[in-house]
């Protein structure tokens, strides 16, 4: 089988459309055809500061919102990245083979050190792409379902395994990006140029999947769209309104030119109206299942431990031959 592999940042508490619709609907759908492995990267909150009580109840949040969005831990491997102590001791080898521009390269750290000023970034950010290679090529994933915005870092993955493979021999699988065209970018609902996002400039452009549901319906109305009238599907002239059309399509299982038919002659009101509905309709149950989830600590940590059991499993066989291939005396 093929094999799929991808983390989430436990740092916001609640996910975002962004994160549901580019990422983690892609996880649901994988466990029935890969040998899925998901995880919470709280190795990768830490990147920027964390409070400790917090970070330790948003990692359960992440968890219980995962399984509220359908991941079923009998389909696919759910854990928490630090119960794998792998992650950072492959980090470490493929820290070693990044070179010092090459990872002076990606942009999202360029991007997320910009925003915190030169100073206050950290290394850890600095070399948080190389540790999500290893996160990656620790399971021999084949595909990695993730958003338009961490395409660079998979490309960063493929080269440092080839690397690896052509200087050592024969040890990681290649991976490929799992992103769907249509949702790989979910963009603001306040500046439909600019992608959804935890650190959005206002909270009106952000739907949180945990927010009221009362208030997701208020931001879909106050969605931000053009002034022309017309219902159609042009990223590039009418981004607002292509952002709710793919919203509308993904969450309601129907295609965008029928959307268009549908709304001939009506006014974005008639849509706004719409999609706040099928938000509300969709994030209620999401809620409630969440808590669910939480209310149930011991479920949720007999998940975890199976989940960790079996991620070192697979992440122990590739770590020993990595250290192997790089001449690593063997501990007797
Ligand atoms: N707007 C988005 N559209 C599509 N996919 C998105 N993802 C994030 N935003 C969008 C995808 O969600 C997955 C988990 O992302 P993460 O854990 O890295 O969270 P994040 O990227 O830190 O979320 P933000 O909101 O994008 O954070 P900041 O503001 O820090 O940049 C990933 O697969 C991601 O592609």
């Amino acid at each position: 089988r093929p094999r799929a592999l991808s983390g989430i940042q436990p740092t916001a508490g609640s996910f975002h459309l962004g994160n549901y619709l580019g990422a983690i609907r892609q996880y649901v759908a994988l466990q029935e055809t890969h040998d899925a492995f998901y995880m919470v990267v709280d190795l990768h909150a830490i990147t920027v500061p964390q409070d400790p009580a917090e970070l330790r109840a948003n990692t359960r949040l992440a968890v219980a919102q995962l399984l509220a969005s359908g991941l079923d831990p009998e389909r696919c491997t759910l854990f928490v990245q630090s119960h794998v102590p792998e992650h950072a001791q492959l980090g470490w080898v493929m820290n070693c083979l990044t070179g010092f521009g090459e990872a002076s390269r990606m942009t999202q750290f360029k991007d997320k050190s910009a925003k915190q000023g030169a100073d206050r970034a950290t290394v850890g950010l600095f070399t948080y792409p190389i540790l999500q290679v290893a996160d990656i090529l620790l399971y021999q994933a084949s595909h990695v379902p993730v958003g338009e915005d961490q395409r660079q870092h998979i490309e960063l993955t493929r080269d440092l395994a080839e690397r690896f493979n052509g200087r050592f021999g024969d040890t990681f699988r290649i991976p490929e990006p799992y992103i769907v065209k249509e949702t790989g970018k979910i963009y603001d609902l306040q500046d439909p140029t600019i992608k959804m996002s935890k650190s959005a400039s206002t909270p009106k452009g952000l739907i949180n999947l945990l927010d009221e549901p009362k208030t997701t319906a208020k931001k879909v109305k106050s969605a931000v769209t053009d002034t022309d009238t017309v219902i159609r599907f042009d990223p590039e002239n009418k981004p607002g309104v292509s952002n709710l059309l793919t919203i509308m399509a993904t969450l309601t299982g129907t295609s965008v030119a029928d959307l268009e038919k549908s709304y001939e002659g009506k006014m974005y009101g008639a849509l706004k109206t719409d999609l706040a509905e099928v938000m509300v309709d969709f994030v209620t149950p999401f809620r409630d299942r969440t808590q669910e989830y939480l209310d149930d600590p011991e479920t949720l940590d007999s998940v975890l431990a199976k989940g960790a059991e079996k991620a070192r499993a697979v992440a122990a066989e590739t770590l020993a031959r990595t250290y192997e291939r790089v001449g690593f005396l063997p501990a007797k």
